[in-house]
């Protein structure tokens, strides 16, 4: 029963066309994709990135009506997909089959969806917007992380559970006002509230057998998006023998973990880990957090797109590598770089597109990716990639 990866794009005939055609053209594949590959699939999740953000609602209409009760978790993400698309659609989709043990998913409400099989529970969750867009930057990113939070509650399942995080931050350069520091930038304000919200939080306790003896955390992306918007979606996990279940952040050997930044980038360091590898006994999914041109601490490769996207990708190549895996207590379960199954690419400005572009294409060429156009955290960053692999001895990747 496996996980199915799906990028969605409107083709390119269909660009001058109004959204609701976009939007059906996106949805006839999807069915397509499943009902040839996989007709027992069912949709956990899509992300949606858009072009005009104020689209969302029309889109969330549309699913309501497609899905009736089996509504999706819908993330919708302010960037517009690369190519002028209105919209670019990322789906996870599990195969649920009928043998003794079907996989299950429930549709809890509109921002969480809970998928149960194999004895892991999976709980998609997404709070779509600020309270208060008045609010200063840190109590809205607050706020944002409490609601997350009261929906994992409802279902009994600790903030220790999460395993990934998204911040999607509108003007995430931009300067914002701070109690504490003055003038600062918003990005660092979501992160001076991340560390106040994560304090008394031991990520992964009581979700698996092993304690934690140092500080972990959540792999995550935090990347820029359109206007003032505040977007953030996560994923706990649940396992039914703790005993069996297996969590481990990664970090990459040649990048000071973010944690630890010195505080000239930020002055409540952005607490997430490189990658985190979810296992059991047999197989496993990495999940690579947002990564970028960046060694130690410093970034690399100042106004040159091209070595910026080589060294990030050498960045997450090192991370998922057999050899990384095996210096964090999992040999066997590390891949190559193509070995991944999902990829974003974010790219700063349009006119490197093609440019990045082509080092994707020459680098994951197989990988089901999605380009969309988003400001990085720090000014010089021009691009930044994040992806899951699927890894293990019983790893089994089929590319349709
Ligand atoms: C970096 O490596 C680039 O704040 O959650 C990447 C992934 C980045 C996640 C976050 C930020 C975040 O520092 C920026």
């Amino acid at each position: 029963m496996a996980h199915m990866l799906i990028a969605v794009l409107p083709p390119k005939e269909l660009l001058e066309e109004p959204l609701a055609v976009q939007l059906q053209a996106v949805e006839d594949q999807v069915r397509a994709c499943i009902s040839q590959n996989a007709p027992s699939a069912k949709v956990i999740q899509q992300t949606v990135f858009l072009k005009n953000y104020e689209d969302r609602h029309v889109c969330q209409e549309f699913w309501r009506n497609v899905y009736g009760p089996a509504l999706p978790v819908n993330v919708y993400v302010p960037q517009a997909p690369s190519d002028g698309q209105l919209l670019a659609v990322e789906i996870i989709a599990q195969e649920c089959g009928t043998g003794s043990d079907p996989a299950q998913v429930i549709h809890e409400k509109e921002d969480l969806t809970i998928l149960k099989h194999s004895g892991v529970t999976w709980y998609y969750a997404c709070q779509q917007e600020p309270a208060d867009y008045s609010w200063s930057m840190y109590s809205q990113s607050v706020e944002m992380f409490q609601e997350l939070d009261k929906t994992f509650l409802s279902q009994k399942i600790p903030f220790e559970n999460v395993i990934r995080t998204w911040l999607y931050l509108g003007n995430i350069t931009e300067p914002t006002y701070s109690e504490l520091e003055g003038e600062t930038q918003r990005y660092k304000e979501l992160n001076r509230a991340r560390t106040d919200f994560f304090r008394d939080i031991r990520f992964f306790d009581g979700l698996t057998a092993k304690p934690w003896t140092h500080a972990v955390y959540p792999a995550s992306t935090g990347i820029g998006a359109d206007g003032d918007t505040v977007v953030m979606s996560a994923l706990a996990v649940k396992f039914d023998d703790p005993e069996k279940g297996c969590v481990i952040p990664l970090e990459n050997p040649h990048q000071t973990s973010a944690f630890d930044y010195g505080e000239q980038y930020s002055i409540k360091s952005p607490k997430f880990a490189r990658a985190l590898l979810l296992a059991s006994e047999e197989s496993g999914i990495i999940f690579v957090s947002g990564t970028a041109s960046i060694t130690d601490q410093e970034t690399r490769y100042l106004d040159d797109p091209l070595n910026q996207t080589e060294l990030t990708l050498d960045n997450i190549e090192i991370l998922i590598a057999e050899e990384n895996l095996k210096a964090h207590g999992k040999p066997g379960f590390g891949c190559p770089l193509d070995g991944l199954v999902s990829a974003r690419v974010y790219v700063k400005r349009p006119e490197h597109l093609e440019t990045i572009r082509a080092v994707c294409e020459r680098r994951i060429p197989n990988v089901p990716k999605i380009y969309t156009i988003a400001d990085v955290c720090r000014p010089d960053l021009l691009v930044e990639i994040e992806g899951m692999a699927d890894v293990g001895p019983a790893s089994r990747v089929e590319r349709i």
